[in-house]
């Protein structure tokens, strides 16, 4: 249903016909049914294989030439595969039944994403910005502009006119050279990855509650828990196969029961035990009166506060004033089902918990993950098997952005307000330690960008991220890099939305076409060979990092070379040796390793070399102030906490319950904006789309952008099913067709997927306030204090019904977007 307006169905379609679906070996079913079939199994059992596969039309897996192992790069699950390579071709993927992960199983988006590749308009070759056009040149010309700018930056003004925006989805040796190159020879302190718009909450709510970085729990947590809460994570859509590990849970004996926090009716929602629908931006209050509930009936493990924990009385006394009344009237839940739900999680015996974007794109983010510790902590679960948090990462190789450091941090989870470990860093990269900048916390994107605005950031280094489409507010991102006085550079497969803003385009390999490894977010480390040759002189990131060091003469303190390797796996060996004896030790894991079989968990060391399935066991903690990552920050200014303060408050590394005070948004609905606006994600596209818009069967599944309201607001304005609306924010403006859904009252949901690289023209709505279609052209320039993640989550906007639209949205029926009337009678296509 879909694909009814044909309209957007060009997009590929001259490669791979629309006839071409369902003759596949997975075939159309797979976009109807995206979760396939149950595998049941009970408590403590091993999840059974499921193999999935899709091989291009008329392929046979014998008639293969090659199986090249990896894992998939479309989230942040990593589902491990095998690409089958035809004639020098990616032909099709394969499940690996091997691997812990996912024993076979894959997502709708990976078993189509891979014909992305071969797109006909893959960028081939450098371009350079020449009388105002961009123009085709070699790769000498285009690097010896981007060394030669920098070298007159630095020259000028010194490191902090460079900034450096990279992504979550690289591999951890680009990541690593990266952050050597800009902390290490660069010395500047503005580095960042779209991973502060992604999971920089997740990386914060641990640093505060233990200290450090690294999740605790396991997957396989999800076949022991009796329990499963997921917390603003809509894990049917966003990690299709730990959906389907936890639906074969649900249809064995023995069930989990389920508890789903999100406002809207997603698959989880249908699924749950208890579903709480709140009025976004209100998690905090939900989380005290829960923790009120679960303190009230004793539902704690006072032996296990007592001998590993900090802060239990603070939170006593937060949380008192949070009856389920109180919390019920601030998030519009009944007050009843605050109670359910505090009831399963307080009982609970194994109790898994994960967050996602529903907790962490908002402005009490950290405050609000936070709470969701504090629940395993005060009730002893941690460390075994079913007591697991999973503070979620969304992108496919995000966790090594963050541990490699390229989001700010500094490599392998070192403190940079600890001069031990500064001196440490120094001695790994053979530098002086006063010049790796540590003066103040790394500059966060955000920041980057005012820095930008106000021109004090002269050049701007973008790497596998789309900000002209992912950032807030995107006129003004929009001024900002079209900017004559800043240098853009765009490294990218696409020409994408960005890209077009840039002065220098450099044209990257990607997965498939590059060796590298990555990890996921239960500490699963992949391998992820290279399969065919990129398309024309495409280079992989790790090559043009290194080509760009060597063209700036960055040294180390001998003179020598300060990337001091060549390709992957020197890059790998070198971040190894980096990891060692720190929390992310990766110093037992080899590419032989993980060649063949499955990933393997961090750390790996000597002492443990098949890895390690889940931290913090015993109530061991990596807290210790001469040790830890960080000292953490005040919830509520985001102010970092001095030295001396955290080893006053923690000497001997104990896990730390933090209590918060509910705060309003800064922007509620208001007369002139009525609603709550959220944004977020489908099943069917990646991000900016710029791989599955290019997919047919993933773009006819949701080909256009839409607009989900509920029935009751939609009556009260006169809206049906189809209708063309516009919504509106103080920022801008999205012309959509209306998705009457089982959303929560007062709130609307766009997707945020849908920029303007496939529009008419590819072109930017006009400055003179003509709507768009990027959800971004509404939300904020406003972040979470405390992890400076930016808040897409909440917006005041309203809603205007502009006259009637050709049929039904183009929004897809199987999950959350689902129309409210056919959602009763199960919502199929
Ligand atoms: N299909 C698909 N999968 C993906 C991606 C993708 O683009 N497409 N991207 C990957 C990446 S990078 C990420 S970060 C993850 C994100 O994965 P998720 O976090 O699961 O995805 P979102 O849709 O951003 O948000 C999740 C839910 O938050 C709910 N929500 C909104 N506001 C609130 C609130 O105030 N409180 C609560 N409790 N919930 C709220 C929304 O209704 C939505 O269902 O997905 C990863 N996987
Ligand atoms: N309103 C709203 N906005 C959001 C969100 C939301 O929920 N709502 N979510 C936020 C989140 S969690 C995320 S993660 C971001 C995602 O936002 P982006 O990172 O901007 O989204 P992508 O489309 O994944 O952009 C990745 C870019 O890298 C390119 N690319 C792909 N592979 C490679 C490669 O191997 N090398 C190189 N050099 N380039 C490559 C792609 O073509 C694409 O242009 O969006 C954020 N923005
Ligand atoms: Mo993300």
């Amino acid at each position: 249903m879909a694909a009814n307006s044909g309209s957007q169905d060009r997009i590929g379609q001259d490669r791979i016909g629309q006839d071409r679906i369902g003759q596949g070996r997975i075939g159309r079913d797979r976009i109807g049914q995206p979760w396939g079939e149950r595998t049941p199994f009970g408590p403590g059992g091993e999840w059974p294989v499921r193999v999935d596969e899709y091989l291009e039309e008329g392929l046979e897996p014998g008639a293969v030439d090659r199986w090249v192992q990896t894992a998939s790069i479309l989230h942040s699950n990593g589902d491990a595969m095998d690409i089958a390579v035809k004639d020098g071709r990616i032909a099709g993927v394969r499940g690996r039944a091997v691997d812990r992960v996912n024993r076979g199983r894959l997502g709708v988006k990976d078993l189509y994403g891979w014909q992305a590749n071969a797109s006909p308009d893959r960028l081939t070759r450098p371009l350079v910005r020449e009388g105002g056009r961009l123009v085709e040149t070699d790769w000498d010309t285009a690097m010896d502009r981007v060394a030669g700018r920098a070298r007159e930056l630095l020259e000028e003004q010194g490191p902090s006119a460079l900034g450096f925006y990279t992504t979550g989805q690289l591999f951890a040796e680009e990541y690593y050279t990266l952050g050597v190159i800009a902390h290490g020879g660069i010395g500047t302190n503005h580095v960042d990855g779209n991973t502060r718009l992604c999971t920089a909450t997740a990386a914060e709510a641990l640093k505060e509650s233990f200290a450090c970085d690294g999740q605790p729990g396991s997957y396989t947590d999800v076949d022991h828990a009796d329990a499963i809460a997921l917390f603003g994570h809509n894990v049917a859509e966003t990690q299709s196969v730990l959906w389907m590990r936890i639906l074969d849970r649900l249809a064995g004996p023995n069930p989990p029961k389920v508890v789903c926090v999100d406002p809207r009716p997603t698959q989880v929602a249908v699924h749950a035990t208890v579903h709480l629908a709140p009025l976004p931006g209100t998690n905090v209050a939900l989380m005290n009166g829960i923790l009120h509930e679960i303190i009230a009936n004793g539902w704690v493990d006072q032996a296990y506060i007592d001998a590993h924990t900090l802060g239990y009385e603070d939170l006593v006394a937060q949380v008192k004033g949070y009856t389920p009344e109180t919390a019920a009237r601030i998030c519009d839940v009944p007050a009843e089902k605050i109670r359910e739900a505090a009831a399963v999680l307080g009982r609970a015996e194994r109790l898994l918990s994960t967050v996602l974007q529903g907790f962490y794109q908002s402005h009490q983010a950290t405050a609000a993950a936070v709470q969701v510790n504090n629940i395993h902590i005060i009730r002893g679960m941690l460390g075994r098997p079913g007591c697991g948090i999973l503070q979620m990462n969304g992108q496919p190789t995000a966790q090594n952005t963050r541990e490699c450091g390229a989001d700010g941090d500094l490599a392998a989870f070192r403190n940079w307000s600890n001069d031990a470990h500064i001196q440490d860093l120094a001695r790994v990269w053979n530098i002086d330690p006063m010049d790796i900048p540590h003066y103040s916390p790394p500059t966060h994107v955000m920041q980057m960008m005012r820095y930008a605005e106000e021109g004090s950031i002269r050049m701007l280094w973008v790497s596998g991220t789309n900000p002209a489409v992912s950032l807030p507010e995107l006129h003004r991102v929009r001024s900002i890099l079209g900017q004559e006085r800043l240098f853009l550079v765009v490294q990218d497969i696409f020409l994408s939305e960005t890209a077009q803003f840039a002065d220098v385009v450099l044209p990257a390999a990607t997965w498939g076409e590059k060796t590298g490894t990555f990890t996921n977010v239960d500490r699963t480390v992949h391998l992820s060979e290279k399969a065919v040759d990129p398309p024309g002189e495409a280079r992989a990131d790790l090559e043009i990092f290194i080509d760009f060091a060597h063209r700036l003469g960055l040294t180390d303190k001998d003179g020598a070379p300060l990337v001091k390797w060549t390709a992957a796996e020197s890059a790998f060996e070198a971040w190894k040796e980096c990891s060692r004896g720190r929390p992310c030790d990766y110093s037992g894991l080899t590419y032989g390793k993980l060649r063949g079989g499955s990933g393997i968990q961090w750390p790996c060391t000597e002492d443990s070399p098949d890895g390690t399935e889940r931290l913090y066991a015993d109530g061991k903690f990596w807290a210790a102030p001469e040790y830890c990552e960080s000292y953490g920050r005040d919830l509520v200014t985001g102010a970092p906490l001095e030295p001396t303060e955290y080893k006053a408050m923690n000497p001997s590394g104990r896990a730390m319950v933090k209590a918060a005070e509910y705060l309003p948004p800064h922007e509620g609905p208001s007369v002139d904006y009525p609603f709550m606006l959220t944004t977020g994600r489908t099943l069917y596209h990646f991000h900016t789309r710029t791989k599955t818009g290019r997919v047919p069967e993933l773009q006819a599944a949701a080909p256009e952008v839409w607009v989900e309201v509920s029935e009751q607001d939609a009556a009260a304005a006169g809206i049906a099913e189809g209708d063309l609306v516009e919504v509106a924010s103080p920022r801008g403006s999205v012309r959509a067709q209306a998705r009457v859904s089982g959303i929560r009252p007062g709130v609307l949901f766009l997707p945020f997927h849908y920029g303007y690289w496939d529009t008419e023209g590819g072109r930017a709505p006009d400055g003179d306030g003509s709507p768009g279609r990027a959800a971004n052209e509404l939300t904020i320039t406003d972040w979470d204090a405390c992890s400076k993640q930016p808040i897409f989550k909440t917006a005041a906007a309203r809603l205007t019904r502009l006259g009637p639209g050709e049929g039904p949205a183009p929004a897809p029926t199987t999950t959350a977007s689902a129309p409210a009337a056919s959602a009763q009678q199960g919502g199929t296509r």
